[in-house]
């Protein structure tokens, strides 16, 4: 009951003050241009999760893509292509603690994976890869704290620092790391940003926003972005949330990922990082993140 009190009078302040939600890191209510894809967008690509495995002419789930510079130890957990299933038409990215480790890797040192949390990713890197347009996916996020669901950009030369984004930049379409901290509704909301020049000395970060979705740990809610030569612009079920050009605006074509993380570092689980809680999932419970489809349009 009184969750509901501060949601309702948290929800009167943001519309008195619609910039209240930022000045205080609060989540807002998408309100900005409506998308309007029929009529701006055509359909160039899509992946539907048809059938019961990976389209892998579509995707890859093994990160040892050499475009990928990423290895089986990933933050504070394991990616593993065993944690990824097609079913009922959707994609499953599985996060689950296992006391043996799973068996692998196909690459990199026999001694990569422990016991921890394993999770997955899967990416069209080296297979499709994209410049401009509307991007958008179809999901229900994994309900634990301590990790993250994301649909994200990426090409190979968000790692060059140079001082700009325009080579390449980490486009967070969003990333679902508030489940539980609902005192004020919260637990409701996705976060949106990109990162560009490498993710060390140079690395630069802007964070554009928390943004509620429908009840997204329960329910299917659309994200996307459209990206062109002047700005990336975020939507929440075709509502723009945010846009930016910050850094300037990635001329090289990006590929796609859809990806769970474990906070932490080193495959230890570590409930600090990013500040989104412990992890909550038992030994034998598993968080899914279900996507019901990718699709990619090009401006018509
Ligand atoms: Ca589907
Ligand atoms: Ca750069």
């Amino acid at each position: 009951m009184m969750t509901k009190i501060i949601s309702i009078f948290v929800s009167f302040l943001m519309f008195i003050s619609p910039e209240l939600p930022a000045l205080l890191d609060l989540p807002a209510i998408p309100s900005g241009q409506e998308l309007k894809l029929e009529e701006r967008f055509e359909l160039v690509w899509e992946d539907e999760f048809e059938g019961d495995s990976l389209d892998t002419t579509k995707w890859d789930d093994n990160q040892s893509v050499d475009t990928l510079h990423w290895g089986p130890i990933r933050k504070g957990g394991y990616w593993h292509k065993d944690m990824i299933d097609v079913r009922d038409g959707s994609l499953v990215i599985s996060t689950q603690y296992k006391d043996t480790a799973l068996e692998g890797p196909t690459f990199g040192s026999p001694d990569s994976y422990g016991p921890g949390y394993y999770t997955g990713m899967v990416a069209t890197a080296g297979k499709h890869e994209f410049l401009y347009g509307y991007f958008e996916c179809r999901a229900i996020l994994p309900k634990a704290t301590g990790m993250w669901s994301a649909f994200w950009m990426m090409n190979g030369d968000v790692y060059n620092v140079d001082d700009s984004g325009e080579d390449g930049t980490e486009i967070d379409v969003f990333e679902s790391m508030d489940y539980l901290h609902a005192w004020w509704g919260a637990g409701d909301c996705v976060q949106t940003g990109i990162h560009y020049d490498g993710y060390a000395e140079g690395h630069t970060g802007v964070g554009l926003g928390k943004w509620f979705a429908n009840n997204p740990y329960e329910e299917y809610n659309t994200y996307g972005v459209e990206w062109n030569e002047n700005e990336y612009i975020f939507y929440i079920n075709g509502v723009e949330t945010a846009r930016t050009s910050a850094g300037g605006v990635s001329k090289n074509p990006e590929y796609l990922i859809l990806s769970c993380e474990v906070a932490g570092e080193n495959g230890v689980a570590w409930a600090d990082r990013h500040g989104v809680g412990e992890i909550d999932i038992e030994p034998g419970e598993t968080a899914e993140f279900i996507v019901d489809y990718v699709k990619v349009y090009q401006y018509k």
